[in-house]
């Protein structure tokens, strides 16, 4: 997916041009992958653009960068207010977001403590991540040879740069045999998560998703698909799942920042069928939230502008 190129970048509290926006060939990040991100997304609404849930992606970057005893030189609030002066510099209306805190220039080796952290905040317009036809009817998802990686290996509650050779290699792998995406297993052999999503599955009404002690990412749409699934009354629990129960789901769905909501149509070949009522329910809310068409979790929207 290329990028589309916007006029700034938010690099350590200044807005530098796109084209400047560069680091040294020697930034230990590069060539350890010790290093944090986000995903977040914007909107467009009636009162032009809108972070979801920001705060919250902001507060894990920070978590995750203290899993990896990096001292993130920016608060919460001064990493939201860099998200909204890049996005109204360049005048988009929805966008991704990329913060990003890595090490800077200076120190090489295997000891990550001496470097300086920076911080960068990128955004660009991105579509729907596994295409348009998928949310509509959904997308083919194929169990992974690679395992999960486990806490114990990486911590799996940092949303780590390094972290991601294993979910590329699962989502290339999945991609060449013909599917659309990848579910990872954990060391323990059960469901774990997608290469860039957590995984839902729906059995005789109830919704399940695996406990983050299986060693996923605590995703930020999964806690809120969590609880729309509460105010609509829609049975829920953290459970283990096995690949089979993939097989035997009523309905399946992954859910991401980049990914958005996206129902699962079928496991390894194993037909789960279209969308089902819950995931419908569940990706109708997820969508009229995200434009602030719901007044009920307006609370979870960051307004860039005062457009009102
Ligand atoms: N699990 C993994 C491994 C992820 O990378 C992500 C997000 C999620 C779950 C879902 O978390 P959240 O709901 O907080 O986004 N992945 C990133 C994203 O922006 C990167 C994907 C390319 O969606």
């Amino acid at each position: 997916m290329p990028i589309t190129e916007v006029s700034k970048i938010w690099m350590d509290g200044e807005l530098v041009d796109w084209a400047d926006a560069t680091v040294h060939i020697l930034t230990p990040t590069l060539h350890y992958g010790w290093g944090v991100f986000e995903g977040v997304r914007a909107y467009a609404t009636d009162r032009g653009p809108a972070v979801f849930r920001h705060r919250e992606h902001m507060e894990r970057l920070h978590r995750s960068a203290e899993i990896l005893q990096m001292d993130i030189p920016f608060s919460v609030d001064e990493l939201m207010e860099g998200t909204r002066e890049v996005i109204r510099a360049a005048g988009v209306e929805s966008c991704y977001i990329r913060p990003l805190a890595y090490l800077g220039y200076g120190e090489m080796g295997l000891n990550p403590l001496p470097s300086k952290v920076s911080v960068c905040i990128a955004i660009w317009p991105w579509g729907t991540y596994l295409g348009d036809e998928g949310l509509l009817n959904g997308i083919r998802a194929k169990v992974s040879s690679w395992t999960r990686i486990g806490a114990n290996m990486i911590p799996t509650g940092a949303k780590a740069c390094g972290v991601y050779i294993n979910s590329s290699l699962a989502k290339v792998e999945a991609l060449k045999a013909g599917y659309d995406e990848a579910i990872l297993l954990n060391e323990h052999g059960r469901v774990a998560e997608g290469s860039g999503e957590n995984i839902f599955v729906v059995r005789d009404g109830v919704l399940m998703t695996p406990a983050l002690s299986e060693g996923v990412l605590d995703g930020i749409t999964r806690a809120s698909v969590i609880q729309f699934a509460q105010d609509l009354d829609i049975p829920f629990v953290e459970a283990n799942l096995l690949r089979q129960d993939l097989y035997t789901a009523d309905e399946a769905f992954f859910t991401g920042t980049a990914a958005e909501v996206v129902p699962i149509r079928s496991v390894d070949e194993r037909e789960i069928g279209a969308p089902g009522p819950v995931t419908k329910q569940i990706q109708d809310l997820f969508f009229d939230v995200v434009k602030g068409k719901s007044e009920r979790y307006a609370g979870m929207l960051d307004y860039v502008d005062d457009r009102t």
